[in-house]
């Protein structure tokens, strides 16, 4: 028998970007080229974090991860986002950025609940369950709490980020795809009083990826202290949506850099 997916509600598509640069092609440019070099980038840094693209991109440093750099745009649709990547690319940055990893997903917001609140109400997916959960869908959407999951914004002074993309597990007894979607709901509202207990110091965006990636969800939380991701992510795992059904990808730390200190740490003299 199948179960019931939650609804979900998706906001900007997302790319992060692993780098490492090309050390050696670097320490052979010349003084023009160099020099060449730092104002492209400066320009094209600049213009993919501007305020005026709808979304936005932020640039870090890594620590650790096994690279350089670490990218993370946001855009209206795929096609701005693949722009963004041909742009990189075919800038004059491009040869000198190896990719280590990428990421494709889109924000979402899980309706666990009111699809569960839907079901108990009616037949699922008969034209009034559909109503039902149009209208908890287009009441959700308007929250500012939801728009905030779905169009994110780094809160200010958030300047660490950990980033790393994770599954459910599907392996019998623990696979969450033949749970109830009431049972899910459950352990889902278990996770986000966890995560509450962390609001003020954690930023978390959630991207889904089922389909787009080869993992199911994007992990991406922002925090003040480097300290409270660790603390958030421990407490995690003892809930039992983590404890037995999460699966993880590698971890990415990074730290944040606006365009022109970007520059100046990776290309300065
Ligand atoms: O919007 C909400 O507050 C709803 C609650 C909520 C949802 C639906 C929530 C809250 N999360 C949700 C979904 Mn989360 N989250 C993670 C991780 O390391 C681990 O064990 C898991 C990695 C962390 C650290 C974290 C933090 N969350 C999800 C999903 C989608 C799953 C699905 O749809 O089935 C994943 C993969 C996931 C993973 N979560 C919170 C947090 C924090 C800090 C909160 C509170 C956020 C807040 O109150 O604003």
């Amino acid at each position: 028998m199948s179960q019931l997916p939650p609804a979900t509600l998706e906001g900007w598509y997302a790319l992060h970007q692993v780098f490492a640069l090309d050390w050696a092609g670097l320490h052979g440019l010349d003084a023009t080229a160099r020099t060449r070099l730092v104002a492209e980038t400066r320009g094209l840094l600049g213009e993919l974090a501007s305020p005026d693209v709808p979304g936005w991109s932020a640039f870090y440093q890594l620590v650790g991860g096994g690279a350089d750099t670490l990218f993370i745009h946001f855009r209206e649709t795929p096609d701005a986002l693949a722009d963004a990547q041909l742009r990189i690319r075919r800038s004059a940055l491009g040869p000198f950025l190896r990719i280590e990893y990428d990421y494709t997903s889109v924000t979402e917001a899980g309706l666990y609940q009111p699809t569960a609140e839907a079901a108990r109400q009616a037949e699922p997916y008969s034209p009034e369950f559909n109503r039902i959960i149009e209208e908890a869908a287009a009441a959700e959407r308007a929250t500012p709490h939801v728009q905030s999951r779905l169009y994110p914004k780094i809160p200010e002074g958030m300047r660490y980020v950990s980033f790393y993309p994770m599954s459910k597990r599907r392996v019998h007894p623990d696979n969450w795809y033949t749970l109830p979607v009431d049972e899910r709901n459950r352990l889902m509202r278990e996770h986000g009083l966890t995560g509450r207990r962390f609001g003020k110091k954690i930023y978390q965006v959630i991207t889904g990826s089922v389909g787009l990636d080869d993992w199911e969800w994007g992990v991406t939380l922002f925090a003040h202290d480097l300290l409270d991701v660790k603390r958030v992510v421990t407490d995690m795992r003892f809930d039992e949506a983590s404890s037995r059904f999460g699966e993880f990808g590698s971890f990415y730390v990074g730290i944040l850099l606006s365009p022109e200190e970007w520059v100046e740490k990776f290309l300065g003299a």
